[in-house]
């Protein structure tokens, strides 16, 4: 991690913690301190065993997957990233996200997509309890998708060499797919998490800016997608490294972020989503 500019924004810190796995049973308190805004992100080295890195990186690496993949940015130059599962995001082929319909029937391919990739493995409950060892042990897992199953836990994303992740924040709550969350949980915020399962050889960082979503008058291009040149020059940011294993939560709910684009031969390999706490603060809800 590295903090290129000092930041002047003394309201919106630019805070990381960079832990081993093996320490953070000492630090229960920090998906609180994301969520309330006291800590900008957490980056937990070695969250993901090696044996569980090795499977995805050989089926997300290779072509066995085939059909199972999707191009939900197709289109988009240089943004066409490649995903096993729909995220409650906006993309590129469908502006308002995926609609309810869609969502729910991707997730109920979850179980079958990890098991196509993982084998008997137990990935998600390797998530959860990394997650729920950063909220003091309370339980962690997706939640009920109302109507019928749940939501995906995550999903699955490949970006090819010059491919990237334009600059934006994730708190889209205002989705339809979102009128099948819970109402016990608490939507005044929004906190990413994702597993590295390849980094590239270059490039593929994940850039956190000092400016929120909700502030006024971002930086914005006549496309209406936010100036990243004018973010770059302007505000303050951090640069954010991950290598095979890493996980990283941080609160893309209120930074607008970014991934910059892949160099080298071989693609960047993550999975993952985002999480937040019930209103009662009694269990952490995380989903793709
Ligand atoms: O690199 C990824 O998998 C996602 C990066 C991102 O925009 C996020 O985690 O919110
Ligand atoms: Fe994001």
């Amino acid at each position: 991690m590295s903090a290129e500019k000092p930041t002047d924004r003394p309201d919106h810190p630019l805070t990381f913690l960079d832990l081993d796995v093996e320490q953070i049973g000492a630090h229960p308190d920090l998906i609180e301190r994301m969520f309330d805004a006291q800590l900008t992100g957490v980056i937990v080295r070695r969250a993901f065993p090696e044996t569980l890195v090795k499977a995805a990186v050989a089926a997300m690496g290779g072509d066995a997957l085939g059909e199972r993949w999707d191009s939900p940015n197709k289109g988009m130059p240089g943004g066409e990233i490649r995903t096993i599962g729909d995220a409650a995001t906006p993309t590129f082929t469908a502006m308002r996200g995926p609609s309810p319909e869609r969502y729910a029937a991707s997730a109920g391919r979850h179980a079958d997509n990890t098991r196509a990739i993982f084998g008997d493995a137990r990935p998600t409950a390797a998530i959860a309890e990394v997650l729920s060892t950063l909220y003091a042990g309370r339980p962690a897992g997706p939640p009920d998708f109302e109507g019928g199953g749940r939501w995906a836990p995550y999903n699955y994303r490949a970006l090819d060499p010059g491919v990237q992740i334009y600059t934006h924040h994730d708190n889209h709550y205002g989705l339809s797919v979102y009128a099948h969350m819970p109402k016990a949980l608490d939507r005044s915020g929004l906190l990413s998490w994702f597993v590295t399962v390849q980094a590239p050889e270059a490039g593929g960082e994940l850039v956190v800016y000092d400016l929120w979503g909700s502030d006024p008058n971002p930086p914005m291009l006549p496309t209406r997608f936010l100036d990243t040149a004018a973010l770059e020059r302007d505000w303050g940011k951090a640069t954010i490294t991950l290598g095979a294993g890493d996980l990283i939560v941080f609160d893309a709910g209120r930074h607008v972020h970014r991934v910059r684009p892949v160099e080298g031969a071989r693609p960047r390999l993550t999975l993952g989503g985002f999480l937040t706490l019930d209103v009662d603060r009694t269990r952490l809800a995380f989903w793709s």
